[in-house]
């Protein structure tokens, strides 16, 4: 009989659609990852040579505000740029290309440049909540845009550019892979359930659960390819962020602090990731099927200081995983 915590076997990603392979047996040592404490010098308050604090020039010379809680400037070096040709350029099925218009913004958390989110009050992550909401409505309601991708690079092994608590948003006029795949398996399952994909995940998860509260679940899903792979996902239906109530906006502030500090605590580091919302695209269509969401990509898998790469067998063949999604969660609660 096949035993998920045993036997090698592959997990369905209904999200994606795709599998990933899960290999228990390689982790049945009991968990003894050496918790190597690395160094760390706690970040200033404010670094006069950061070029996201308060009053500082930044790299191409522009200056930012003295801001006093959230700050958003355009990108001073898009990947996308808003008056590209929105025009095909292919020669051929074989050899197909499009231009592709977008905007690009940083979000400053906090004038503060040691205030991760793990460090902030559920009222200061509510400041970057709204932030993102009022980004994602304006950025949404331009014509030229029809995904708001927000998300954030922690740490240098994510190759985060700058320590000071921050994001990005790009903006696009073709929804990029990821969410055209969300978007077909949400509308592939309402039409043959009559539900949310994710709405249904969530009330039948249980044992892969790191935190909850009355209105979001945070989850090592199933199907996670990471070791420490989290979604945080609303338990009523919602296309994005805006339909929050104050409550549940709260609510999310509250899981995003409670996963943020479960995460530093894990291996005693500020722990790295690329973490990232999915909201329903901006193209004006009501996508009622599409439930919006968080992901957490982080890429430690033992210690601070042993990370996991997605090569050889991952790159050729499929996603490979050895912890499963369920000692992950356990150790996550803990
Ligand atoms: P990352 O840490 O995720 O790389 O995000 C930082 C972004 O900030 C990056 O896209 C931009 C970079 O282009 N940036 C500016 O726009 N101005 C600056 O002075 C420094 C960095
Ligand atoms: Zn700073």
């Amino acid at each position: 009989m096949l035993d998920l915590t045993q036997h090698p076997h592959r997990r369905w990603n209904p999200l994606r659609r795709d599998w990933v392979l899960v290999s228990p047996h390689r982790a049945k040592r009991p968990w003894q990852g050496q918790t190597e404490s690395p160094t760390q010098t706690e970040p200033p308050r404010y670094d006069p040579h950061c070029y996201l604090c308060p009053g500082n020039e930044r790299a191409a010379g522009q200056q930012n505000s003295r801001y006093e809680t959230t700050f958003v400037f355009e990108n001073d070096f898009p990947a996308l740029l808003p008056n590209t040709p929105d025009e095909e350029v292919s020669s051929g099925e074989l050899m197909r290309a499009e231009g592709e218009p977008g905007i690009c913004r940083v979000v400053c958390f906090s004038p503060r440049h040691d205030l991760t989110l793990a460090k902030m009050s559920i009222s200061e992550i509510g400041r970057v909540v709204d932030l993102w909401i009022e980004q994602y409505v304006e950025l949404g309601a331009n014509p030229l845009i029809n995904s708001v991708q927000i998300f954030e690079n922690r740490g240098e092994m994510m190759g985060a550019s700058n320590p000071h608590p921050h994001c990005q948003i790009w903006a696009n006029h073709r929804l990029p892979n990821e969410l055209a795949i969300e978007l077909e398996s949400f509308n592939d399952y309402w039409r043959r359930v009559g539900r949310s994909l994710l709405a249904d995940y969530a009330a039948k998860e249980d044992e892969r659960i790191v935190f909850e509260n009355e209105h979001f679940t945070t989850v090592v899903p199933f199907w996670a390819v990471w070791p420490y792979e989290t979604m945080i996902i609303p338990k009523v239906h919602m296309t994005s962020m805006e339909q929050m109530n104050n409550i549940e906006h709260d609510a999310f502030s509250e899981a995003l602090q409670q996963l943020t500090r479960r995460y530093d605590a894990l291996f005693n580091t500020p722990f790295p990731y690329s973490m990232g919302f999915h909201q329903r695209p901006t193209d004006g269509e009501a996508h009622e099927a599409f439930h919006w969401h968080a992901h957490f990509y982080p890429p430690l898998l033992r210690s601070a200081s042993v990370r996991k790469f997605l090569v050889g067998y991952e790159m050729l063949g499929m996603p490979q995983r050895d912890i499963t999604p369920e000692m992950a969660a356990a150790q996550l609660r803990e």
